[in-house]
């Protein structure tokens, strides 16, 4: 049978012809390739001080932030934690420990300290690079690791300046790296569970970012004169493939903004050209919104990609009558995917027309299929299902956790997405639904599991589920539902505080229903849809 469903299997491609790829080169010497052409143009602009840094400069950095690791004691196939808001440090200390052969692991600054921790202790991190924002919450676990703290902003004691690791001498040559070695660590929940950490490699970075910016006629056409605003977190997959390496690889100058302000935001967009805004949708809902954001204060715009997060066709139409000079689209990513699978052809080189509400086109040189996820048959276009990847670009696997890959990735190397939606007669995919777990709140993972693990720690919770709620500004938040212990009383309040102090502001519980028990199968699987149904009957109890 398996080999009759192959045959019918209904691929779906670009409409634009594949490229060659060379990944078997190191993600640093791909970004890098058109050095002898932009050294000396701008790379990177610190939005905050204005400080600007040629790509000639960077590159030094970086080898000199490679040679500082090494003396931390990083080598080939360790792991270097970065828990940092926007700033250049990040993009030296990635590409430094790029250069070593090391993994960068990217965290939330603003996590938890007990959050941080299970990150930095699953992904062996062996120095964390971090600010003073988060200082105090590595120092406990540092200390007992013996793992060495870098601060990119200031003194602390017993801590490293990143300025004292920049002052090693430039590396004088890259360790040897396998394009099958990891280079990124992010970790994400994929399509069930607790957090895992996915491996991208040097071919899967390379990979992607050639299918975004390169060839003649690129999907996203970034050029030498761009000016690309670096806004989100740089952490997230999103920012890191789509912005950063992306922007380097295409010699465009990228402006490194540290948090979200519009007033600031506009001041960047004016005093530096902005030509290209990537966005996720609450921004884009904010931006649209806003009396005091004028058409004129946008105007060198001319690209704003959004993705991480649904876009509808209502806000897209409502965001172009604001900028309507500039091509608004859309990239659809998924962490383990590598992370783009899809991206607005309005965006190339010589654009296509698209539509409104659409997540884009698959990228080339990969294949994507639709499957029924009840039979796993292949679908045709405009019949919903399972949306599915394969390519160079996924990710090698997550890390120590063959069952979770297996059951990600499967035997013919299809990466299933756990979305549902379609491509349409003009090869435009639509999400129209989450087969997967995940809450997303403003793009950011909420992972259920996770929260659902920490509520039952509760002596007075006898049973927890946790499901999203839709969400005017962020889109979707975590709400749950408690089976309290015999005689227990707990308010919600007092399980929405005690959630709080664990976990990063966006995953905090919304609401919480109380119910006499968690409807599951008989396997013990929670129905999350029957949860999600009654929310949406609203009669939650
Ligand atoms: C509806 O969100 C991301 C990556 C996003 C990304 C990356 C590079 C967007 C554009 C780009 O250029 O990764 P994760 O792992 O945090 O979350 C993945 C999930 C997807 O499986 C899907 O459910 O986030 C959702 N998602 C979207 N949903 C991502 N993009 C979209 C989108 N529309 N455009």
């Amino acid at each position: 049978m398996g080999s009759v469903a192959a045959e019918e299997v209904v691929v779906f491609r670009s409409k634009l012809p594949d490229i060659e790829i060379d990944n078997s080169m190191t993600l640093q010497e791909y970004c890098f390739a058109r050095m002898a052409e932009v050294g000396a143009r701008p790379c990177l602009i610190d939005g905050q001080t204005g400080e600007s840094y040629t790509y000639a400069e960077v590159e030094s950095a970086s080898r000199r932030a490679a040679a500082g690791l090494r003396r931390m004691g990083v080598g080939k196939g360790d792991v270097v934690m970065s828990l940092l808001r926007n700033c250049p440090e990040f993009a030296f200390s990635f590409l430094g420990a790029a250069r070593l052969g090391a993994a960068t692991t990217t965290a939330n600054p603003f996590y938890t300290p007990h959050e941080v921790h299970r990150q930095a202790e699953a992904a062996g991190a062996r120095v964390i690079v971090t600010e003073a924002c988060a200082v105090e919450k590595v120092r406990e676990f540092a200390a007992e690791r013996g793992v060495p703290v870098v601060t990119v902003d200031g003194a602390f004691d017993g801590c490293v300046e990143f300025r004292e690791v920049l002052a090693a001498e430039e590396l004088d040559a890259d360790a040897d790296v396998h394009p099958d070695d990891v280079v990124a660590l992010p970790y994400s929940s994929g399509t069930t569970g607790l957090p895992k950490g996915v491996m991208l490699t040097h071919r899967s970075l390379i990979t992607s970012v050639a299918q975004q910016v390169d060839g003649e006629n690129p999907n996203l056409y970034f050029s030498k004169d761009d000016v690309i605003l670096c806004l989100l977190p740089l952490f997230h997959i999103y920012s890191l493939n789509s912005v950063l390496l992306a922007g380097l690889r295409a010699g465009s100058t990228i402006v490194i903004m540290r948090k979200f302000d519009l007033g600031a935001l506009v001041d960047l967009v004016r005093k530096h050209n902005i030509t290209i805004a990537p966005f996720v949708p609450p921004i884009v809902v904010e931006i649209a919104k806003s009396p005091r954001v004028t058409a004129e204060d946008l105007a060198s715009i001319r690209m704003v990609m959004s993705g991480a997060a649904p876009m509808g066709k209502d806000l897209q139409d409502a965001f172009m009558a604001k900028i309507p000079n500039a091509v608004l689209g859309q990239g659809y990513g998924m962490t383990e995917a590598g992370p783009v699978l899809a991206m607005c052809l309005a965006f190339a080189k010589e654009p296509f027309k698209v539509k409104s509400g659409s997540c884009g086109t698959v990228v080339r040189n990969a294949e994507l299929k639709i499957v029924d996820p009840d039979t796993g048959a292949s679908l045709g276009r405009n019949q919903s299902g399972e949306i599915c990847i394969r390519g160079e670009q996924i990710m090698k696997g997550y890390l120590n956790d063959p069952e979770a890959t297996k059951n990600t990735i499967d035997e013919d190397g299809w990466l299933h997405t756990g979305d549902i939606g379609f491509v349409d007669d003009d090869d435009e995919i639509f999400i129209v639904d989450r087969l997967k777990e995940i809450i997303k709140y403003k793009g950011f993972q909420v992972p259920p599991a996770e929260l659902e693990a920490l509520l039952i720690t509760h002596p007075e919770i006898k049973d927890a589920a946790v499901v999203s709620m839709k969400d005017d500004l962020a889109g979707e938040v975590p709400v749950a539902f408690i089976v309290r212990t015999e005689g227990s009383e707990i308010t919600e309040d007092e399980i929405k505080k005690f959630v709080a102090k664990e976990v990063v502001f966006y995953k905090r519980i919304n609401k919480v229903f109380f119910t006499d028990s968690i409807p599951k199968n008989p396997s013990g699987k929670i129905l999350r849809k029957d949860l999600r149904a009654r929310l949406a009957a609203g009669i939650p109890d």
